[in-house]
């Protein structure tokens, strides 16, 4: 947050001193316009007045910057298509969903549809209110850039901040969004957020916000699932071809920034097992998360579930349990963010090939089971005993 705040603070100051003389001399802000920039302006005398009619216009095409100075613009955003264009602000513009000011939002305050991927720089994007992404809602096929945005106070049944499928969210402060189901901040799948704070942010269902993602604390920003829950892989002569029953996350970044890095319990739980295993499993640990009383977990192929476990594989090291000094047992309880262990290398002392191996897991097995030879039958039979993690963790987050 604080490059963009510090950016933003120094641009709002310089743009004003330019726009102050530019009302001084009598200048429309066409004439020092470059090409393929538009100007908003609620003063009247920029390209345009609201930020819709700048997207929107014919003479605005693929490739052009529509700059948008200070204020509170109460519209609704929408990119459509393939038009691509960078929306962006210096001076710190709000987009205001509640367009009629009566304290109740009129829909998703700005949207990327039709496989639209413009980019969206510098705005704060409040009050908006939808059945999916309240902030901002990506459509099917989007791929946005979403940078230095303050996302505040959107409400939403799904994504009460931000719903989107492929996108890059960078340096965004995502706080006190609400959804009524799933995903209080963000409901984001295939996506890179990076360098994001995410605060105060409440899904209303059963269970509430008690799960995160193992890598990347908070939000899994950085990493990237790079072999997907049930995506077909080889696993070496003695086991075949299988379905992938987890994940493995790696580091976006470069292919070995992940070695080493600390692996987070993504919920309360108590461990089941934790050791050094043979050389193609590294360090193990598993873990145990039983519902609160009187809740229940939501399957993202529907239903609830009360109890899970999740796998985390591959580990170079496994961390110490902050109350007991050694290292982590069968037994111990467990909390929501506490260091596992490192991410290790596949096989393990390969020096190659750093991941982790994540799974949840529907059914109490040991903590190597691992489904051989299931290609290309038994789909089912994995769905049975394993769940996608990522889908979970976003669902009862
Ligand atoms: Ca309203
Ligand atoms: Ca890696
Ligand atoms: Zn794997």
């Amino acid at each position: 947050m604080s490059i963009c705040s510090k950016r933003q603070r120094k641009f709002r100051f310089s743009l004003a001193a330019v726009l102050g003389l530019m009302a001084y001399f009598g200048f429309v802000s066409t004439s020092l316009a470059q090409a393929g920039t538009w100007k908003v302006c609620q003063e009247g005398w920029c390209d345009y007045i609201t930020i819709q009619a700048a997207i929107s216009a014919a003479s605005t095409v693929t490739g052009d910057t529509v700059l948008v100075s200070g204020g509170t613009y109460y519209e609704l955003v929408s990119f459509d298509g393939s038009k691509t264009i960078t929306l962006k602000t210096t001076a710190g513009a709000v987009i205001d969903g509640d367009i009629d000011q009566d304290g109740a939002g009129d829909g998703s305050v700005v949207s990327f549809l039709n496989g639209n991927s413009s980019t969206i720089d510098g705005f704060t994007i409040q009050h908006g209110e939808a059945p999916v992404g309240g902030g901002i809602y990506g459509g099917y096929g989007s791929s946005p850039t979403i940078s230095c945005c303050t996302i505040v106070g959107n409400t939403a049944n799904s994504g009460g901040g931000i719903y989107i499928r492929g996108s890059t969210i960078t340096n965004c402060i995502i706080t006190n969004n609400t959804s009524n189901h799933v995903g209080g901040g963000i409901h984001v799948s295939g996506s890179t957020v990076t360098n994001c704070v995410l605060a105060n942010n409440t899904a209303n269902h059963e269970g509430g916000a008690i799960f995160d993602f193992p890598l990347g604390k908070p939000a899994g920003e950085g990493y990237s699932v790079t072999l997907d829950f049930l995506e077909p892989s080889y696993n070496g002569s003695k086991c075949g071809w299988a379905y992938h029953p987890g994940e493995d996350w790696d580091a976006a970044e470069c292919p070995d920034c992940d070695k080493y890095a600390p692996v987070w319990a993504i919920s309360d739980g108590v461990i089941e097992e934790a050791k050094l295993f043979h050389k193609n499993w590294g360090r193990i640990v598993l873990v145990r998360h039983d519902a609160p009383t009187e809740s229940s977990f939501v399957l993202p192929e529907g239903g609830t579930i009360d109890t899970v476990w999740s796998q985390y594989a591959h580990m170079y090291s496994i961390s110490d349990n902050p109350r007991t000094g050694t290292i982590w047992q069968a037994g111990d309880v467990i909390y929501k963010g506490e260091q596992i262990g490192t991410v290790g290398d596949y096989p393990a002392g390969s020096g190659e090939n750093y991941h982790l191996h994540f799974e949840i897991r529907k059914k109490n097995y040991r903590a190597t089971i691992f489904p051989c030879n299931t290609y290309p039958d038994d789909i089912e039979e994995i769905e049975k005993r394993y769940i996608a993690p990522t889908d979970f963790i976003n669902l009862n987050r």
